[in-house]
């Protein structure tokens, strides 16, 4: 197919799922399949005296029960990090279930295996434990404190990590004209996937097999990983990512339940499966942000903008997740100066324990907040000066000419054009005129704010070599495998791992443009370990810049050995031999022509091949980036407070984002909506609430307030095309594009209206409540 990329189709995948036929973990029944629940603690931090599970053991359907103690020396710790930057991190080991002490709501305390699901809850009550109750450590600045309950004993104040990059000279904060300081808080949020999080394990005695479905977004770095807690060979272990209902960050970690599935599956010789309930979501999946992020700007009274130096205190939970580490440090400390060419950065980061759910990797994964820091002190900054924070804006933003460009973190931004999607984003609000309207309007008491961000992120990881020298644990490469059937069908096999995002359409597109031939003949294989060699996973909106450009570079390779077979066939030389729509043809000679579907044929019938060359017409390719990719891009959010109830109604959300090569403008679309939605979901309900006990108090979606597509106003998304120079297809990632810009641009927004009272900031989620209370408080009441 001509041009299919950058062609607006339609996912096909879709069919398929909206009519029932997906195949979701819990879609999976095996013979003679077991059923098994986590006892999960009730206390944030308390010792266990005694666990009785006689009663229990008693129940007719149960099969088995195990507890921490149980499992000592019979399965490993799961290893608490996968990125580890250099930051003298404390490593605390969490056993697949606790031994002689919890430390979150949620730690797990005991297995229990029965041959019915209900019966196994049920058994649930059976269990006795006994605790004794000790004082948690629950926000990370009270945690650090000397005298703080010790999440683990040999760890001093609860300090995981201590992380530092970049430097800001005294005298340069001395000599500024201006330094403008907050303090914000990035709550916790939970990713919340429509479908939790589930693991169903069978294990095969003749072949010493392990097969694990579960709820990855990175099959062969669980395979990985649990390998090595369950003592097998990776060669003995499966794992397959069936249809996934989304993960949002919150299903890259390897988790102790995974383990304690294949463990019990193995160990019992029978399929077993465990389906997380969604209140244990809550407690039990990792979380995302939860960062106090203390910022100071600095520069002159004209908007010149000189330093900024910033010091993040992370909630990292109980233990280190697969990625917790990162987030805080590298993932937010190298974007803290965002689009902004601001020369002197520096930035400090603590990681701290507490008695809570870890904390991880969520949709942006320290870009939101390094976005969010930036943009708000940006706004602060203008209002302190009295300048527009547009203009502030303009001022600052790194040049065109400047790319690449380094940061003052030392990253290098691939390619860029900031002013472009600024320009268009301000014809379509038509931002003077707007500027005047609300004006007018606060004149009349009326309370419009316009909230900007202009932001740029940091995705597609991306080169092994940067990703190893700043912390990560693995290689960031993709692969794929293009193989062309006899008939030229395609089966194009990809490592990334989609849960929602479309990969089939998109790859498919990728591959149609390629080769010439229909979408329809297309198939993608994803996800099974077993299928594909290696591969690092989807999240960081790598899928495309990185598992994208593989399958592109494996279609130019069948391309190219196509070539050959036909040149040979037409007898003219390979470079007389053009390609187009799925026809070779020797150029200049009409008629003298092969179909893609014929060379497929000949290169699988192997009778009349070019001498020496194999028979089959198959690529792969290995594909390890040059660098990151950096999509950036202006939302524009408008809204309405009423100052009587401190409801903030909507009037429009734009946004222009320029992610490279888009190539598929309808997806791209769906992926800027609901990143957008999760980002003001962030900024207007959704946020964790613990006690100071550690108990979780919004862990229901009736306490929870994930927002529903009534709270949204329709979004106008539109692109600008900037090509990335570090892969083949100039595509960057859109996965986390518009939870990241859209945070602080929803919160300047209603920041704005609230000018006229002084309002300087309010801690997010902004409730009407919260936000009627600052306007009783600000100036002029
Ligand atoms: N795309 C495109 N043009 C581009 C870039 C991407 O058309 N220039 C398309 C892609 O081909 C793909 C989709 O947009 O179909 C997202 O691609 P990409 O930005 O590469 O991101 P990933 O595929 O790596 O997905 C990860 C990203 C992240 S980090 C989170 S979190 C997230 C997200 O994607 N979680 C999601 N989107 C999600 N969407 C769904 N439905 N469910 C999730 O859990």
């Amino acid at each position: 197919m001509a041009n299919a990329v950058g062609a607006p189709l339609k996912r096909k995948e879709d069919p398929r799922l909206l009519t029932g036929n997906g195949c979701f973990a819990d879609d999976i029944q095996l013979p003679g399949m077991l059923h098994a629940v986590i006892l999960r603690s009730p206390h944030a931090h308390a010792k266990i005296k005694k666990i009785n599970v006689e009663e229990a053991l008693k129940s007719p359907h149960v099969i088995a029960v195990y507890t921490g103690k149980d499992l000592e020396g019979k399965i490993g710790p799961v290893p608490s990090s996968w990125l580890v930057p250099d930051c003298n991190l404390k490593e605390a080991p969490q056993y697949p279930l606790a031994i002689d002490r919890v430390r979150y709501v949620g730690d797990g305390v005991a297995l229990i295996i029965a041959d019915d699901r209900y019966a196994a809850r049920d058994a649930l009550d059976l269990i006795d434990v006994e605790y004794e109750v000790l004082p948690a450590a629950v926000r990370q600045k009270e945690a650090m404190q000397k005298g703080a309950p010790l999440v683990h004993d040999d760890i001093e104040n609860n300090i995981a990590l201590h992380w530092k990059a970049g430097e800001v000279a005294e005298e340069i904060m001395e000599n500024a004209e201006v330094v403008v300081q907050e303090s914000f808080y990035v709550q916790r949020v939970f990713p919340s996937p429509i479908e939790t999080r589930a693991a169903i394990g069978q294990y095969n005695p003749g072949s010493e097999e392990l097969t694990l479905w579960c709820t990855s977004q990175n099959p062969h770095i669980h395979r990985m990983v649990l390998a090595g807690v369950l003592g097998i060979s990776e060669a003995k272990l499966r794992v397959i990512a069936p249809d996934m209902g989304g993960g949002f960050g919150g299903k890259i970690g390897v988790y102790p339940d995974e383990a304690l599935i294949g463990y019990a599956a193995r160990d019992l010789g029978r399929p077993v499966k465990w389906i997380e309930q969604r209140s244990e979501h809550f407690t039990s999946s990792n979380a995302g942000r939860d960062e106090v992020i203390d910022v100071e700007l600095a520069g002159n009274r004209d908007g010149t903008l000189t330093a900024i130096r910033v010091k993040n205190t992370a909630n990292l939970g109980a233990y280190l997740s697969t990625m917790g580490p990162g987030v805080s440090t590298i993932d937010f400390g190298l974007m803290i100066t965002g689009a902004y060419d601001i020369p002197h950065a520096s930035c400090e980061t603590f990681g701290v324990y507490t008695n809570t759910t870890p904390t991880d990797a969520y949709r942006g994964a320290g870009k939101p907040e390094a976005t969010y820091q930036i943009e708000r002190i940006i706004d602060l900054y203008a209002r302190e000066i009295g300048m527009d924070p547009l203009e502030l804006r303009k001022k600052n933003l790194v040049r065109k000419e400047a790319f690449p460009y380094t940061n003052a973190q030392g990253l290098v931004y691939d390619s860029g054009d900031y002013e472009k999607p600024l320009q268009k984003a301000l014809e379509i609000v038509n931002y003077e005129q707007l500027r005047q309207e609300q004006e007018k309007l606060r004149k009349q008491g009326k309370l419009i704010g316009i909230g900007l961000s202009t932001y740029v992120e940091l995705c597609g990881f991306g080169p092994s070599k940067v990703a190893g020298a700043i912390g990560f644990q693995g290689g960031v490469w993709e692969n794929s495998t293009v193989r062309v059937h006899p008939s030229g069908k395609v089966t194009v096999y990809s490592g990334t791992s989609p849960h929602g995002q479309g990969h089939a359409t998109t790859f498919g597109q990728i591959v149609a443009d390629k080769l010439g031939v229909p979408m329809e003949d297309i198939e993608l294989v994803f996800s099974d370990t077993k299928a594909i060699s290696m591969s690092w996973g989807t999240y960081g909106s790598r899928s495309t810049a990185v598992g994208g450009a593989a399958v592109a570079i494996a279609a130019d390779r069948v391309v190219e050995k196509a070539k050959k077979i036909a040149a040979h066939e037409l007898e003219a030389a390979v470079e007389d031999i053009t390609f187009e729509n799925g026809v070779f043809q020797v150029k200049g000679v009409p008629g003298q022509q092969r179909t893609f579907q014929e060379i497929a044929k000949s290169a699988n019938m192997a009778w009349n091949l070019p001498e020496g060359m194999e028979p089959s017409l198959e690529a792969q390719s290995f594909f390890d980036p040059e660098n990151f990719v950096y999509p950036f891009g202006t939302h524009i959010a408008i809204v309405e407070v009423d100052k009587e109830t401190g409801e903030i109604e909507w009037k429009r959300y734009v946004c222009v984002d320029d992610v490279g090569r888009v190539i598929n403008p309808l997806t791209a679309e769906g992926q800027v909506h609901g990143g957008v939605a999760q980002g003001v979901g962030q900024a207007l309900w959704e946020g964790a609430i613990y006690s100071k006990e550690g108990q979780l108090l919004s862990g229901t979606l009736m306490d929870y307030a994930l927002p529903k597509a009534r709270f949204f106003p329709h979004i106008e998304s539109s692109f600008t095309e900037t090509l990335s120079p570090v892969n083949p297809l100039g595509a960057k990632g859109v996965g986390e594009t518009g939870t990241t810009a859209s945070i602080p641009a929803v919160m300047n927004a209603v920041m704005d209206a609230l000018k006229p009272y002084g309002v300087k900031d309010i801690e997010m989620p902004l409730t009407p409540e919260k936000v009627w209370r600052a306007i009783q408080n600000g100036e002029g009441n």
